[in-house]
């Protein structure tokens, strides 16, 4: 039996050419910024984000942690949606590192937080309070559907920030699915920002690693956060080789996986017992309900298992299927004849 994992796209293995360059890469040692490897995927990262500089960390929580870090000191506040990732799911390693204070706005279904609402967010000069510094942004957004934000969005909180002295940062750990949704150039979304992170190791497959992108001036500051971290690393061009295949190679595919979501989306709307609003479905992610109380979102992935077919129970009565690298039409279509099954 095969297994269908669609648990995250962060399961995705390695391609056959990225094995292969990763075997074949050359090497050096990057604390000393000699190893060629990962001195040519961040040229081509930063050249990708439209910024100066990029920086290689081991994954995208050590990047937004880096950029936190890095843009703010002990004290300082940031702002960001109560949905994102870095508060939901980063151990709260801003707070818990950088002694910075997360506040909080609700997260709109389409993952934007409302300008007027960081607007109203943003704190006075008074003893009293924290000092705003940052806002972050999160493109894709994961727990809001995998829901791309606009190039006319992040530019709106780009100028807001400007505007009131603040500092965006973008989590742009899947931001090529963004751009391939939105039809517009990963730049475009990222231009606004003043850090911004993505990452190699979801739909783009490679096995290991996010770069941080900015200012020349920002990078060096980074560079030194991360070796704060203990992410200086050595003859990490293994990790850069198969990143430079993941920028090469893997994101146009990325299509194909939004083609399947929304197949898998479609097929689960004619599964009795459960809820979804395909709609919602732009990018590699897809969210649904179980409908009704015959059935748990335990018991279906439990059930799903069994068959094979592996998805995340995120609860109470919400699940999470995402597609990749790998996953093939067919695949969904089995998987869509699990879950009906398991439904029943
Ligand atoms: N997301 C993972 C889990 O941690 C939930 C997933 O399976 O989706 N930003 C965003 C928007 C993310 O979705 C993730 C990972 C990260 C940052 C962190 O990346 P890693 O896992 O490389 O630390």
């Amino acid at each position: 039996m095969k297994s269908i994992d669609l648990r995250s796209d962060t399961v995705t293995l390695p391609s056959p050419a990225m094995r292969e360059a990763v075997y074949k890469a050359e090497l050096g040692d990057d604390v000393f910024a000699e190893d060629p490897t990962v001195n040519r995927l961040e040229q081509m990262a930063a050249e990708r984000m439209g910024k100066e500089a990029a920086l290689l960390v081991v994954s995208g929580t050590m990047g937004n942690v880096t950029c936190v870090l890095t843009h703010c000191r002990r004290g300082d506040e940031v702002i960001l949606g109560d949905r994102s990732h870095t508060f939901l799911y980063e151990a709260g390693g801003v707070s818990a590192l950088g002694g910075v204070h997360p506040h909080t706005i609700a997260n709109q279904p389409d993952g934007t937080i409302l300008p007027d609402e960081i607007a109203a967010a943003i704190r006075p000069d008074n003893v009293h309070f924290p000092r705003t510094r940052l806002i972050c942004l999160e493109n894709t957004h994961n727990r809001c559907a995998g829901s791309p934000l606009s190039v006319e969005y992040t530019n709106a909180v780009a100028a807001l920030a400007k505007k009131r002295g603040l500092l965006l940062h973008l989590d742009g750990a899947r931001i090529f699915n963004a751009a391939i949704a939105l039809g517009v150039d990963a730049k475009e979304l990222a231009r606004g920002a003043d850090s911004v992170t993505f990452c190699l190791s979801k739909g783009l497959a490679a096995p290991v690693g996010s770069l941080v992108c900015g200012s020349a001036e920002f990078i060096a500051e980074a560079r030194r956060t991360r070796k704060v971290l203990g992410g200086g690393m050595r003859q990490a061009g293994i990790i850069a080789a198969a990143g430079i295949i993941a920028l090469e190679q893997m994101v146009d595919r990325l299509a194909e996986d939004h083609e399947n979501a929304k197949r898998l989306a479609k097929g689960i709307a004619n599964i009795d017992g459960l809820s979804i609003n395909v709609e919602n479905v732009r990018t590699d992610i897809v969210y649904f309900e179980v409908a009704g109380d015959r059935l748990t979102a335990q018991q279906l992935t439990v059930e799903l298992a069994k068959k094979g077919v592996k998805i995340l129970n995120i609860g109470p009565g919400r699940l999470r299927a995402v597609t990749h690298y790998g996953i093939t039409a067919d695949d969904i279509d089995i998987a869509i004849k699990a879950i009906r099954e398991a439904a029943a």
